[in-house]
């Protein structure tokens, strides 16, 4: 096969539970953002637009949408007849093929793949973040730096800092130390999860850790290539960058796109952000209807008020019904007279005639505190909320649910309804 100077893997396989019930039934790379995009179009169009052209997609975890999405990879112009877009599952392996146990075991697994286009360096990337990002600048300076590693990172609020793999760097941004989420960091500068490798130093370690169980790179790449005195750099980045992992920096992210001056703008010309579209009519806008510094789908139709909010395609808001500081993803409806505030509706719910979402006092959540920290109210796909009932703050909702599941027509804040077949 035809040589590439680099490549790239999209991790694509995490189940991405700290989001939920949004991500059930769907990976989280291929959950819906901005009334248009899932959150894998990020990353994808980051490499077509930074000249990588041969993108393998390692899924895992609930792939059929994520599939559908990517199908040949028309949309980001990764059709290729060489390279282009490949979906890599963990069954179709012919020899040592397994379930993918970390992050850095997906990728041993693919070692053929890559080697098939013999690169020199081998760039790796997590499906699950909100950036722009210029490829081909990291790769300079890797290049000049003679690097074996190179690790994008970024600062971040220190009190977040335990969320990330921490990096320490000297006055030519060397890195001389890393630590995987420590519990005590000493620095705030944070690795991104996107490496560059040059692919000698890459495929030594994978084969040498090719025994660990649950291989992941920050936990455990990182630290080998480091004790083995590789040339490891810190790339310096300070764009928007936005792990989407929890509902809360999901919510913030979607309502960062409908600030006045977005800080993340998706109408740049020589940065596209290219995604699947399915051909569906305009939107429609009623006489009655109020609409407030908000993202309208295409196909969407407001009857209703719209306030502060990102609405999918094909959304139906009825007569009389308000919609406040909330992400409602594509074919959903909310029915006439409901009120809906600070909720993330997943694709194809429905809420019922004057339901009312978001209301009363918060409380701590019941079923998963870890996931339900905030004050969302949290609706699976494909759920249904009766008419007329209350919904409390931070709560969960999955599944066709009924009258009957709602004690005295309420779902207190910190509660939750799973309904069957609505559960991991
Ligand atoms: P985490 O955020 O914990 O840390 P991780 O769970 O390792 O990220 O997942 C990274 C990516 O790989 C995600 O896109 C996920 O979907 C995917 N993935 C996870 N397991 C997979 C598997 N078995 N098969 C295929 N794909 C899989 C990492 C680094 C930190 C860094 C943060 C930045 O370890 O050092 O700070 O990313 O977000
Ligand atoms: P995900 O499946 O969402 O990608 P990770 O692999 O990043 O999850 O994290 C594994 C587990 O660690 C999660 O299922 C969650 O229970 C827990 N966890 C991760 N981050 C947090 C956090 N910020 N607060 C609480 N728990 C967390």
């Amino acid at each position: 096969m035809i040589k590439k100077e680099m490549i790239a893997m999209l991790l694509a396989g995490g189940q991405g539970s700290r989001l939920g019930v949004l991500t059930q039934k769907v990976a989280k790379p291929a959950v819906s953002f901005g009334g248009k995009y899932r959150i894998i179009d990020f990353p994808l169009s980051n490499c077509i637009n930074s000249g990588v052209d041969t993108v393998g997609v390692l899924t895992q975890y609930q792939p059929l949408r994520l599939n559908a999405h990517i199908g040949i990879g028309i949309p980001w112009d990764l059709d290729r007849n060489v390279g282009g877009v490949t979906i890599l599952p963990p069954y179709e392996r012919s020899k040592g093929s397994d379930w993918y146990t970390g992050t850095a075991n997906a990728i041993f697994q693919n070692l053929e793949y890559m080697e098939s286009y013999n690169p020199d360096y081998v760039l790796i990337l997590s499906g699950d973040h909100i950036y722009k990002m210029d490829y081909e600048v990291m790769l300079e300076y890797h290049k000049a730096n003679n690097a074996d590693v190179t690790i994008a990172a970024m600062p971040v609020p220190i009190e977040e800092a335990s969320r990330f793999g921490i990096v320490i760097t000297d006055d030519n941004n060397r890195i001389t130390e890393f630590e995987e989420k420590p519990a005590n960091p000493r620095s705030n500068l944070a690795s991104m999860g996107i490496y560059i490798f040059s692919w000698p130093a890459l495929k030594e370690a994978l084969l040498s850790l090719a025994d660990v169980p649950g291989c992941d790179f920050g936990k455990h790449v990182i630290p080998y290539c480091f004790d083995k005195g590789e040339r490891i750099f810190a790339y310096e980045y300070n764009g928007y960058w936005k792990d989407v992992g929890t509902l809360g920096s999901y919510w913030e992210a979607n309502m960062e796109l409908i600030d006045i001056i977005p800080e993340f703008n998706l109408y740049e010309e020589y940065w596209k952000i290219y995604t699947k579209s399915d051909i569906i009519p305009p939107q429609y806008v009623a006489p009655d209807a109020i609409i407030e510094r908000s993202i309208i789908g295409e196909g969407t139709e407001i009857h209703g008020s719209v306030y502060n909010s990102v609405i999918g395609a094909g959304v139906t808001i009825e007569p009389g019904a308000v919609v406040r500081d909330s992400i409602v993803m594509r074919d959903s409806v909310v029915k006439a007279g409901a009120n809906v505030n600070k909720a993330i509706l997943a694709e194809d719910t429905e809420v019922g005639e004057g339901a009312e979402l978001g209301v009363g006092e918060y409380a701590p959540s019941k079923y998963d505190p870890k996931v339900y920290q905030f004050d969302l109210v949290t609706v699976g796909e494909h759920s249904v909320i009766p008419d007329h009932v209350k919904v409390g703050k931070n709560t969960a909702i999955s599944g066709k649910t009924e009258k009957e599941d709602y004690p005295d027509g309420q779902l207190a804040s910190g509660d939750y309804i799973i309904k069957a077949g609505g559960v991991r």
